[in-house]
């Protein structure tokens, strides 16, 4: 009942996604921050599907739950969520989804690094692919349905882009929704161009490696300057950061806009 503390409620846990995401570092840091760890708060491992499974679920019963939340995700879309007030700035205020390549791809590769340099999107229009293949599409298809219906947009992004004839591109990511959008969106686009592009889905943390170490060509999955500063950092010098392809991202803790008296990272102390 609403007398009762939150904490106990939860068991004393936040709900959270893949070990290797960045926003799991973070929230280790918020639950000292905040003095959350030494209230017993702790964060549970698990993956995105089992976190928005345990959501779902909370919903169903109007039941309490704290998650690790971020946007662009159909999770806000589908579900009346708010993120938590965060005033010690643990997550960041701006957060930008960048495109990164492997050192010497822009001189191997010019007409795709090109694209790359072309190539950006907004929130709302990557929620449309990442929506459909929530609901069961394939993400070739959500991605070729993109393509079909933008086709100013793909033009723009392809000027001045040279027709491949066969090169072998490989792109990296995460499989989290936002990365399975665009990945899928720019294998897509470049294929048709006569590019073959292999995409492979990894840890966060290999993800940056595969780039930093030449096994990947490309990513298009690194959050900065927040999320993945910690793998920003120790890959320094061993990529290069072609531009941001979306503004607007926002990493935090987020709660169902029924927990109404919860609304600072700090209300979880009370
Ligand atoms: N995310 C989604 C990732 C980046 C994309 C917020 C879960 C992360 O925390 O690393």
């Amino acid at each position: 009942d609403a007398q009762q503390k939150l904490g106990p409620q939860l068991n004393y846990t936040i709900t959270g996604i893949d070990a290797g995401a960045g926003i799991m570092g973070n929230t280790q840091t918020a639950l000292q921050v905040y003095g959350l760890k030494t209230a017993n708060w702790q964060l549970q491992t698990s993956s995105t599907a089992a976190m928005t499974s345990a959501l779902n679920k909370a919903i169903q019963y109007k039941q309490p739950i704290v998650i690790t939340g971020w946007q662009p995700h159909w999770m806000f879309t589908k579900y009346k969520l708010k993120f938590l007030k965060d005033p010690k700035n643990v997550y960041g205020k701006t957060e930008n989804i960048d495109t990164i390549t492997r050192i010497g791809f822009k001189q191997s590769n010019p007409a795709v690094y090109k694209f790359l340099q072309n190539f950006n999107w907004t929130p709302t229009e990557m929620s449309g692919i990442m929506l459909k293949v929530n609901n069961g599409i394939d993400p070739a298809k959500a991605a070729q349905a993109y393509i079909d219906k933008h086709p100013q947009q793909v033009k723009q992004w392809l000027k001045g882009v040279a027709k491949g004839h066969g090169q072998k591109v490989t792109i990296a990511y995460v499989a989290w929704d936002s990365e399975i959008a665009s990945t899928n969106l720019v294998k897509r686009i470049l294929d048709k161009r006569g590019y073959q592009v292999t995409i492979q889905a990894m840890e966060a943390q290999p993800m940056w490696a595969a780039v930093a170490t030449k096994a990947a060509d490309i990513s298009l999955s690194a959050w900065l300057p927040n999320t993945h500063a910690i793998y920003a950092k120790q890959y320094k010098g061993k990529y290069v950061d072609v531009r941001a392809n979306l503004h607007g991202a926002r990493t935090g803790l987020a709660v169902p806009t029924y927990m109404k008296n919860i609304n600072s990272i700090e209300d979880l102390k009370n």
